[in-house]
């Protein structure tokens, strides 16, 4: 059972390498921008995990450069998210928009819907 998920999991990365999105390209005031708005977020996380990717692909079509945080490999980086977060499920979304102001965001298509949101609100501004 663990060498099946092991081998899906290389699959997984594989064709992820093999079909990744190009990066949006914007001018450097607005990536800054953009910059901006992700610092205060990471991204808790494994590796292969299907989700995980989907969140990664979803991050590089739009160019967010999001802290990742390997909670698979790293004992302290998962205790963290079970500790605040509340449970050792990835991918998690930490944000945080000043120093008592944090939130943990569960589930990949909420993850990228808030992202999108996010995005869609700085270029209304
Ligand atoms: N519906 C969730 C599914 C997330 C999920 O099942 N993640 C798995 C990894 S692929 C997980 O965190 N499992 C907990 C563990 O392995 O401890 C999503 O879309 O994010």
């Amino acid at each position: 059972m663990r060498l099946i998920r092991f081998l899906l999991g290389r699959i997984i990365l594989l064709v992820d390498f093999l079909s990744r999105p190009k990066p949006a390209v914007r001018e450097k005031k607005d990536q800054d921008i953009v910059d901006r708005m992700t610092s205060g977020m990471s991204l808790y996380q494994f590796n292969a995990c299907p989700f995980c990717v989907k969140v990664r692909r979803h991050m590089r079509k739009r160019s967010l450069n999001i802290e990742l945080k390997d909670a698979k490999n790293d004992i302290d980086i998962k205790n963290e998210l079970v500790e605040y977060g509340g449970k050792h499920k990835v991918p998690c979304l930490r944000i945080q928009t000043d120093s008592e102001n944090i939130k943990w965001l569960y589930s990949s298509d909420d993850i990228c819907a808030f992202l999108d949101l996010e995005l869609d609100r700085l270029k209304s501004v």
